[in-house]
């Protein structure tokens, strides 16, 4: 009796231990509108839901094709939003939306050279982030990445 007390116990341990090295790894999410169609996500009220750190990979289906995630500030600081990964011949544009000051946030750079915006995270915030086609280029072939750093 006394030793499977202990297992439970060890067992116990290693599923927090899952879980709390779950939280701190970066997931892969993958857009589920598919690559070759536009419209499932094309909106702040319905964006896709993402994680802060996570590599998010998507589409441009066709040049009014709009991607919007989603994600809520785990803590407070200074966050980076990283496009890039855009597909050569294509040029992309990544809109960040600060809840704090109501505002776009964008940095547009020229052909498919990555885009960067820095924001200070307010904790349980809800920011939202979108890509869509600066130019009308476009590739259902060539995923960009998308990744909210903090
Ligand atoms: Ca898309
Ligand atoms: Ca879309």
């Amino acid at each position: 009796m006394k030793l499977m007390k202990k297992a439970l116990v060890g067992i116990t341990a290693a599923a927090v231990l899952t879980v709390g090295g779950g939280t701190a790894l970066a997931a892969t999410y993958w857009e589920a509108e598919p690559n070759t169609v536009s419209g499932m996500n094309d909106a702040q009220t319905i964006a896709e839901g993402v994680f802060v750190n996570d590599d998010i990979f998507g589409f441009i289906a066709n040049p009014s094709d709009r991607d919007f995630y989603r994600f809520v500030a785990p803590a407070k600081g200074a966050a980076r939003v990283v496009l890039d990964k855009i597909p050569v011949g294509s040029d992309y544009i990544l809109r960040v939306w600060d809840p704090v000051t109501s505002t776009w946030l964008a940095a547009p750079q020229p052909g498919n050279n990555p885009e960067f915006v820095s924001l200070n995270l307010v904790a349980g915030q809800v920011y939202y982030m979108f890509v869509s086609s600066q130019n009308g280029s476009f590739n259902p072939q060539a995923p960009y990445h998308l990744r909210a750093y903090l």
